[in-house]
């Protein structure tokens, strides 16, 4: 138990953030988040409404350094865990300038800000394996010594921050560590990933609501892990002996082909009526294949995933009917 000890979560609504929370929560921890404004307040929250008063929540933004200091300043946390990012790949291309503000200079932000206001905090950042971009290791996998060749503005702006990371461990002794995540998903990933695109639009076909799908690159390959396997993984890092740098990763991949052919297949329904590939929805640089190797997570931390690529599936296709009530 990790009882009376403070964890601050920037991007506290988001997947990851809400079920970090509960992890934390579990161990005894005291947990505070920073939200963002929204123009719809009921979304600021949604994924951490139910645990009410158990979480306190800050209004910050990782591009406001001064709510950053306020915030930092009032929780003096022992752990910060940076998971706030503009998170989807395909709209960095649209948003690149945000999104490398965001993921970039905002990774700086908190951690200047960390390393003034709380420096014998533990710092984890949530780094990416969409880094890699298109670099492979000969035996088809990826790890922490594989070069990085990102292909999208997100990939650019994470390679920064990780780096950033690494700079600030270095030359001021922080201990400031990177978790470096493969895809990731739960029944409370957002809609537009393509997991639960797929899994929402399967269960609206099995419910006569809807009839079609249109997807892009149905040949890209992902290692796709559950999130609450992941979040366990960031406290471990997070209290390691020292700082250092994770792949956290399941070790298979599968195609978003076969993704969705079990998907509508568990659903009793032939893909191959109901999928179209629309070429509007190809990014203009694809990512075509990630594998990861958590051999040094598995090692160190003992950290090992629980779910399969079926398990999580099967899970996220029991939120959406109950979500849809099919
Ligand atoms: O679910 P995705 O949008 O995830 P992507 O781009 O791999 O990024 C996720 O994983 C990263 C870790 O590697 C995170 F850093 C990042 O924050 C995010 O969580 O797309 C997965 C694959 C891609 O190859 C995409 O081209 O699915 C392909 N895809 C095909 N049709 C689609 C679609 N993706 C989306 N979002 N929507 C489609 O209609």
């Amino acid at each position: 138990m990790r009882q009376g000890r403070k964890a601050l979560i920037t991007g506290i609504a988001g997947q990851d953030g809400s079920y970090l929370a509960e992890h934390l929560l579990s161990m005894g921890y005291c947990v505070h988040g920073i939200i963002r404004r929204q123009s719809v307040a009921e979304n600021q929250n949604s994924r951490v409404w139910h645990l009410g008063s158990k979480v306190t929540l800050h209004y910050g933004d990782l591009l406001d350094p001064f709510s950053l200091r306020r915030v930092m300043a009032a929780v003096l946390p022992d752990e910060i865990y940076n998971l706030a990012s503009q998170s989807h790949v395909r709209i960095s291309f649209d948003v690149p300038a945000y999104t490398i503000q965001t993921n970039a200079l905002g990774v700086f932000n908190i951690l200047e800000t960390y390393r003034e206001v709380c420096p014998s905090a533990h710092f984890y950042q949530a780094s990416s394996s969409e880094m890699f971009g298109t670099s492979v290791d000969a035996d088809g996998r990826q790890r922490e010594t594989t070069p990085m060749h990102p292909t999208s503005p997100y990939g650019c702006a994470k390679v920064l921050g990780f780096n950033i990371v690494r700079h600030y461990r270095a030359a001021y002794g922080l201990f400031a560590s990177n978790g470096i995540l493969f895809n990731h998903e739960s029944r409370r990933r957002g809609s537009n990933f393509v997991t639960q695109k797929v899994v929402k639009s399967a269960v609206e076909i099995l419910r006569g609501v809807c009839d079609v799908l249109e997807l892009g690159n149905m040949d890209a390959q992902r290692d796709w892990g559950h999130s609450q396997d992941y979040v366990r993984a960031m406290h471990l890092i997070l209290n390691h002996t020292e700082p250092d740098d994770f792949v956290v990763a399941t070790g298979e991949t599968h195609s978003v082909r076969e993704m969705v052919e079990y998907v509508f297949g568990k659903l009793g329904l032939n893909s191959d009526e109901h999928v179209r590939q629309d070429p509007r929805l190809i990014r203009p640089q694809e990512l075509p294949y990630l594998c990861g190797d958590s051999t040094k997570a598995q090692e160190v931390l003992g950290w090992r995933p629980q779910y399969t690529f079926k398990t999580l599936l099967d899970d996220m296709i029991e939120g959406e009917r109950a979500r849809q009530g099919a």
